[in-house]
């Protein structure tokens, strides 16, 4: 509930809604002479719009001394005030009402809407206006009904003409926690709508009240004498034609009115397409079939284009990883890449991995949420020998389903992974074991191939490291070392999937799930050899790797051998998504000498050089 700063922020304001409601309570119950139904109206506005519903009631309804409600009111802003409050309170409450259930039940956005009209409308007229407001207007209570309904009908439009776009816009923005009613934003998103729809109605209400076909403020004192039967004061805001007002004391508000029917029929028209507007207007640019259900709870990424006709599986796709769903977090000095040992069950080698939303340092200071392998990224290392037979058993620790697919590897189909393809994906909770007999050695890795796009991106992949069975097969070298190529997207604490689309561009890279500085250093000496196997088990970009201090011979490519007669030098490999190259370097100097991606942008930390690079850099150390 707590992950973003608005979320203290509303926090603190509600904390002054509750004060000033409490506030407003005691004071309209013991000081304040007025009915009760309006009590109430300024207590449920209060709650809605917090301190600035306490600034109306203090400044519009408020006794300020002791005999002077009558006269303090009797301003025509003051009776527009309570005439609104008195609408504001009854339809809201119907709206919001209404919003938690539709909100609970899953029903598409623009059948919330309506639901929420009819609530807000028939709570209202039936409720807060006929019923509540018998006492005050006397007559029976569907009178009371027939008599109400028009002005309601005009400020229950306006109200919602306000309401509906504000909700709109807000709950299905970049912050769709605002569609769940357990979230503080829900019911910010709630206060900023009922401001809205207060400053659109107040200047019908203050018509109705000067045309007499609403209440504004009234006064009610409790009788001195037993035998009273108290008093009640209504000033009708009527003008006479010289412009000077009188107040009289009606109750009969057909009486006072001396609007006329083209008048009447204008700001109900205007009222309604005010209303008409508001409620569809918003679908021109925001998707009004999705429902809380669908993409409720999502954050999604600044920039992302988000359009009438984007889906809900694009959103979930794209949105940020849930900071609740982190089970652990691990440090910049904790590794990913650790060898997995295997137990032995009848030959054949048995390795376990388990799926699991973390928090992992990239460097010092920087945090992401991930998706890992046994809390590694990347994943554990498979060490295989050519010949092996192998079981990989994958517990799903998290709250969607994955797979995993043996990347180069010749495997039965049903062991290949691919989710909707090949294989059931694996739901939460179970376990899918996938066998096989390793055929072919070299370089490969293992990576998710259930929504890849999303999980890929997130963490899951780890290097499959094959030896050969003969091992004078393999160039002998005095140092081996595998970079596996890593692409995030954080913004302000929360991390997306890096993604090559609108909203999805990575602002951190990684090798072997660390930012230069924590990129690891290989020690060598002069006239020493390391084979440095590149994996692009990234899923956005390819990588120019370049290593400086000389050329080095390529030796596999995508961990198929190269003969010694096509082997070939250079300085720098594109690693693409998905390919390997397994790359001899001699230690030709002493000093320190780079390993790093050649677009530049990808030795930067989110555009900053930290210590002289960033991201996709690392240091060989090279001794004399
Ligand atoms: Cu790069």
């Amino acid at each position: 509930m707590f992950i973003q700063p608005i979320d203290y922020f509303l926090a603190a304001w509600f904390a002054l809604a509750i004060a000033s409601t409490v506030y407003v309570g005691i004071d309209q119950f013991k000081n304040n002479p007025e009915p009760r139904v309006m009590k109430w109206g300024f207590i449920l506005v209060t709650l809605y719009l917090g301190p600035i519903g306490l600034l109306l009631y203090v400044l519009a309804d408020k006794e300020p001394r002791p005999g002077e409600h009558e006269q303090f009111t009797r301003p025509l802003w003051k009776q527009g005030i309570g005439s609104t409050i008195h609408c504001v309170a009854g339809d809201a409450t119907g709206i919001i009402a209404a919003a938690v259930i539709t909100a609970t039940l899953g029903l598409p956005m623009w059948l919330d809407l309506i639901i929420e009209y009819v609530a807000g409308f028939a709570f209202g007229l039936l409720i807060f206006q006929a019923l509540f407001m018998k006492n005050v207007m006397g007559g029976s209570y569907l009178s009371n009904v027939r008599r109400s309904f028009l002005p309601e009908f005009i400020s229950m439009n306006f109200m919602m003409a306000g309401m509906a776009p504000v909700m709109t816009f807000l709950m299905m923005g970049r912050d769709m926690r605002a569609m769940d009613p357990t979230e503080l934003v829900f019911w910010g998103v709630m206060s900023v709508g009922v401001a809205a729809g207060f400053s659109l109605a107040y200047p019908a209400n203050v018509w109705l009240v000067k045309n007499g076909l609403k209440h504004g403020l009234m006064t009610s004192r409790k009788a001195k004498a037993p035998a009273d039967h108290g008093a009640m004061s209504m000033p009708s805001m009527s003008s006479n034609a010289d412009g000077t007002r009188t107040d009289g004391k009606s109750h009969s508000m057909g009486a006072a009115s001396r609007v006329t029917v083209p008048q009447l029929a204008a700001v109900a028209g205007v009222a309604t397409i005010a209303l008409v507007v508001g409620m569809i207007a918003p679908a021109n640019s925001v998707n009004m079939s999705l429902s809380a259900r669908d993409v409720g709870g999502l954050i999604m990424p600044p920039g992302m284009i988000m359009t009438r006709d984007t889906p809900a599986e694009a959103m979930v796709d794209m949105a940020a990883v849930n900071p609740n769903a982190v089970t652990a977090t691990y440090g910049s000095n904790t590794r990913g890449d650790q060898i997995l040992e295997p137990t032995i069950e009848n030959g054949v080698k048995v390795f376990k991995l388990t799926v699991s939303v973390i928090g992992w340092e990239i460097y010092p200071g920087q945090t992401v949420d991930a998706y890992a392998y046994n809390g590694q990224i990347p994943g554990p290392r498979l060490n295989f020998t050519q010949g092996d037979r192998v079981r990989i058993d994958v517990t799903n620790a998290m709250e969607e389903t994955t797979t995993v697919h043996w990347h180069g590897l010749d495997v039965p189909n049903e062991m290949d992974g691919p989710a909707g393809i090949t294989q059931h994906p694996i739901e939460p909770g179970e376990v899918y074991s996938y066998e096989y007999t390793v055929t072919q050695w070299g370089t490969y890795f293992y990576h998710s191939h259930d929504h890849a796009d999303r999980q890929q991106a997130l963490g899951l992949y780890g290097a499959i490291i094959i030896s050969p069975q003969n091992r004078a097969d393999e160039v002998a070298t005095d140092h081996d070392y595998t970079i596996q190529l890593g692409e995030w997207l954080e913004r302000e604490g929360l991390t997306y999937p890096a993604m090559p689309m609108e909203g999805g561009m990575a602002n951190y890279f990684t090798i072997n799930g660390k930012a230069y500085p924590a990129t690891e250093t290989i020690d060598m000496k002069v006239g020493e050899t390391v084979k440095v196997r590149f994996i692009g088990s990234d899923s956005v970009g390819i990588h120019p790797m370049h290593i400086h201090g000389g050329p080095f011979t390529v030796t596999a490519v995508d961990g198929n051998q190269l003969t010694p007669d096509q082997r070939y030098e250079a300085d720098t490999v594109n690693v693409a998504p998905g390919q390997r190259y397994d790359v001899v370097w001699t230690a030709l100097q002493p000093g320190q000498w780079l390993i790093h991606c050649h677009i530049n942008h990808h030795t930067t930390n989110n555009n900053v050089e930290v210590d002289g690079a960033g991201g996709l850099t690392m240091i060989i150390n090279v001794q004399p």
